[in-house]
Order: C-alpha cells, then sequence, then structure tokens
C-alpha cells in the first residue's frame, strides 16, 4: 500500500495517519515532522524553512521534495502525511513513483469543515498553553491558522480535482475512532 493523506490544517491527518499506518504495517511520514525536526537542528536551511511555517506558508518545492524523497529512499509500502500540498508537489510525486515503477495506491483526502478544523486547531494551543508545554506550535497562533487556510484553499485544495478517480475522500468529523473506522472501511479494497 502506498497512501498520501491530504486535508486542511487541523482535519486530523497526523492522528489518523499513524494509526492507519500502525494498522497495515506502513512507514509513515509526516512532511510538517520532517520540517519541525530540521528547525530542532538549527542550521541555516532549518531556520529558513522555521520562518516559512511560523509564517503560515509552504516549504519551496525543491526543498520539500528533495526532504520527502531522501526520507522515503528504498521503503515500498508508506504512508505520507502533509504531501503534496499542491499539483507541483502530486506531479512531482507521480514522475518519482513511475521512476521507481511504483504507483500510488490511493490519495486519501480528510474532509472536515473550516470551522471545526480551526477549533480543533486552537484546542490544541489551547492545552499546550495551560500545561505550559514549551513545544506550543508557533504556527497554531490565530492570525497564523487564518493564513494556513488561505494557502491551503489557493494551494492545496485544487489536488481534489488532480487526483480524481485516485482519490477516496472520507468524512473527518466526529471523534477520532469514528473516523478510523471510516477510513478502514474505504481502504478495504486494497487490504
Ligand atoms: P503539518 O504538520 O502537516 O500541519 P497541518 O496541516 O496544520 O496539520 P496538523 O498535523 O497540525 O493537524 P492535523 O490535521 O493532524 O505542516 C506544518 C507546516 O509544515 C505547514 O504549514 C507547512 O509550512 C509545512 N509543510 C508541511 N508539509 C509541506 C509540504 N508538503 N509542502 C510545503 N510545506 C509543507 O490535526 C490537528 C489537531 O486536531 C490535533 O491536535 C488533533 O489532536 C486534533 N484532532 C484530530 N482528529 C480529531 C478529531 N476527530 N476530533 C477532534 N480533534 C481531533
Amino acid at each position: 500500500m502506498r497512501i498520501v493523506f491530504f486535508g486542511s490544517p487541523g482535519s486530523g491527518k497526523g492522528t489518523q495517519a499513524a494509526r492507519i499506518a500502525e494498522q497495515y504495517d506502513l512507514t509513515h511520514i509526516s512532511t510538517g515532522e520532517l520540517f519541525r525536526s530540521k528547525v530542532l537542528d538549527d542550521t541555516r536551511i532549518g531556520r529558513r524553512i522555521g520562518h516559512v511555517i511560523a509564517a503560515g506558508q509552504l516549504v519551496d518545492d525543491i526543498t520539500t521534495n528533495y526532504v520527502l524523497f531522501k526520507a522515503l529512499d528504498g521503503m515500498k509500502r508508506f504512508l505520507v502525511d502533509g504531501y503534496p500540498r499542491n499539483v507541483a508537489q502530486a506531479r512531482s510525486f507521480d514522475v518519482h513513483l513511475k521512476n521507481l515503477n511504483l504507483e500510488l495506491t490511493c490519495a486519501l483526502f480528510l474532509d472536515v469543515p473550516e470551522e471545526e478544523a480551526v477549533r480543533r486547531l486552537s484546542l490544541r494551543r489551547n492545552i499546550r498553553q495551560e500545561k505550559k508545554e514549551n513545544h506550543q506550535r508557533a504556527d497554531d497562533a490565530p492570525e497564523v491558522i487564518h493564513r494556513r487556510f488561505q494557502v491551503y484553499r489557493r494551494a492545496t485544495e485544487p489536488l481534489v480535482e488532480y487526483y480524481g478517480d485516485r482519490m477516496v475522500a472520507v468524512d473527518g468529523t466526529g471523534d477520532a475512532d469514528q473516523v478510523t473506522a471510516r477510513i478502514l472501511e474505504v481502504l478495504k479494497p486494497w487490504e
């Protein structure tokens, strides 16, 4: 199985991707996590990525593709979450897989209304503030959440059309267990 997960910020990609990867024993790669670990390196590239993320923008495609393809090197069964983020990345990924004689199983779209997704992200911020956790995400600040949604609508939503028949859409509302059950149901044909 080779799956990509996409959806708006706060759609629950991270939560669901970890569960589904475990269920099917797939390598789980999140480009957001990859980038956040680069930021911790405190190198020139890490600082540059940190500024982009904190502004709610997308990291450039060349860096993103390089980082992801390197992380996926040698993997045949995987679930990628948060990538592609735009049609250019989706095209590059199709070419990359073709060069490896691999095919994408499906692109899974987690569909959650914007108000619900914003509520989740604000909740995450509040919980971390209450716990005084020092790994608060700069991009969960209210003004940045707004920017991330603008970027999502402009750059990421067109993936629905790009993937067409290769896409499966899943209702991402309700509690996490309900969403997992829906995803497992739609993935059954590829088990
Ligand atoms: P990501 O880490 O992918 O951030 P995100 O889209 O905002 O998703 P996130 O993981 O926060 O939310 P999720 O939907 O899982 O990317 C961060 C940044 O990295 C991007 O903004 C960009 O700058 C950069 N980046 C990443 N990939 C890139 C790419 N391909 N190209 C360029 N730049 C890239 O869940 C959010 C919250 O909802 C969680 O706190 C969870 O607890 C909660 N939740 C989940 N399911 C729930 C449910 N059913 N009910 C209630 N709450 C739920």
